[in-house]
């Protein structure tokens, strides 16, 4: 699995980083204006935080999300709750 990011910032001091937890590779770094891969084996289905490894702002903290790793053949669709959906 490939993870392109790009640095959108339009500040020249202001990199971002990113990284999977779990992943064997060192974290990426990217400049503004700069566009790094990351390539990434995942072990095995399932959930994993992605986040920002540099501290870039205030929003820092913001700067985080998930990945879903499925098998080749799931038919599940991807979906997001907290929980609390009346059903
Ligand atoms: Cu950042």
């Amino acid at each position: 699995m490939y993870f392109h990011m790009t640095n959108l910032e339009q500040d020249w001091d202001i990199p971002h980083g990113f990284a999977v937890m779990g992943n064997q590779n060192s974290e990426m770094l990217v400049m503004p204006g700069e566009t790094c891969t990351l390539k990434w084996y995942p072990e095995r289905v399932g959930i994993y935080p992605i986040y920002c490894t540099d501290f870039c702002s205030a929003l820092h903290q913001e700067m985080q999300g998930y990945v879903r790793v499925s098998s080749k053949d799931s038919n599940v669709p991807i979906a997001f709750s907290l929980g609390n959906d009346k059903k």
